[in-house]
């Protein structure tokens, strides 16, 4: 058929990506897969479709927006068969998601530069151990990472941040527990120029004191990283918890609000049939998301991308066109 030819290839499988999916596409997409499957597009399609879209944490609005568009384009393009349909379906996700990737700023590195990555969130998101994947990440690029005990709220939360120093092999730069974070960015700062370090990830809390203000803080360790280096933080990457589904959003964008975020992680993708709060997360926020997490271990992320993560919503491993 040449309507099918239109369609563009489906992307490179990503073993990661798959895996993060793997419970979204089992639980949810699965079923809007088989939806599929019938003889005629009609209006049950349309409501199923919608149902099983918020079902996966696509979210109310982005559901019916993306119900909406293939309305329009099968009444439009005189679509009959339901797997062209399908394949709309997909398109149109896509391009969802591409769009919250479209302002993802290039990464340009500068030796004798460090490269400071403010990482932020509500409490157990998975900051830190989003914090291990990115050393992991850097290193992979041959780059030198340090990281920042940022978080001075609570004592585990510095040791462990030292735990995935030690096993990463990067120096943690840290003071006590309760310690101004200020003092231990400012620290920090010195240090990354002193040993040359590419990169400096920054942990920092996910709450306060009560009388404190986190946003406050924020702001406050942005003006002393800018001491050092003005163009810095290059990256202020929020972490969202994909597991909270709409409440993580709405704190999420709480966050956005008051702190000037370059970069989304979405983390825990593995442990949810939520996937599809990336959807959510692109509409709504607008913030590139560029990475996801899919597991407890350092090596368990990826790159966001679009095309393949919807591929992997709808197709399993070896599945396909
Ligand atoms: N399955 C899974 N678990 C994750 C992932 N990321 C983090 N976790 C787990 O989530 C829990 C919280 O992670 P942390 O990294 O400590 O979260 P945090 O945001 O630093 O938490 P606070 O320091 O308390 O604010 C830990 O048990 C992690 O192992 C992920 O991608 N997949
Ligand atoms: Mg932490």
């Amino acid at each position: 058929m040449v309507f099918r030819r239109l369609f563009r290839r489906q992307a490179e499988p990503d073993v990661q990506i798959q895996k993060g999916l793997e419970k979204t596409r089992k639980g949810v997409f699965d079923e809007i897969t088989k939806l599929f499957d019938r003889t005629d597009i009609d209006e049950e399609l349309y409501e199923d479709l919608e149902m099983l879209l918020i079902q996966a944490d696509v979210g109310w609005d982005v559901s019916q927006q993306l119900v909406q568009e293939l309305r329009d384009r099968v009444r439009d393009e005189r679509i009959l068969n339901p797997t062209d349909a399908r394949e709309i379906l997909r398109l149109e996700m896509t391009r969802l998601l591409e769009l919250a990737t479209r302002n993802r700023k290039v990464k340009i590195f500068q030796r004798g530069v460090p490269w400071v990555i403010l990482v932020v969130g509500v409490n157990g998101t998975g900051k830190t151990t989003s914090i291990a994947k990115l050393v992991q990440y850097h290193q992979g690029f041959g780059r030198t990472v340090m990281l920042t005990a940022g978080d001075t709220f609570r004592a585990a939360a510095i040791d462990q941040l030292k735990v995935w120093g030690d096993r990463l092999d990067v120096p943690v730069v840290a003071h006590q527990q309760n310690a101004d974070p200020g003092a231990v960015v400012f620290d920090a700062m010195q240090a990354a120029h002193n040993r040359n370090a590419d990169v400096l990830i920054i942990d920092t809390a996910g709450r306060l004191h009560t009388k404190f203000n986190l946003m406050a803080e924020l702001h406050k360790l942005k003006k002393i990283i800018q001491k050092h280096v003005p163009k810095a933080p290059q990256e202020v990457l929020l972490v969202i918890d994909a597991t909270t589904g709409q409440n993580g959003l709405v704190q999420a964008a709480e966050f956005t609000k008051s702190v000037d975020i370059t970069d989304i992680f979405i983390s825990k993708l593995d442990g949810t049939a939520r996937g599809g709060i990336a959807f959510s997360v692109a509409k709504e926020l607008g913030t590139p998301i560029s990475y996801i997490g899919t597991g407890e271990k350092a090596g368990d992320m990826a790159e966001f991308k679009p095309d393949t993560y919807v591929d992997s919503l709808f197709f399993g491993e070896g599945e396909g066109l």
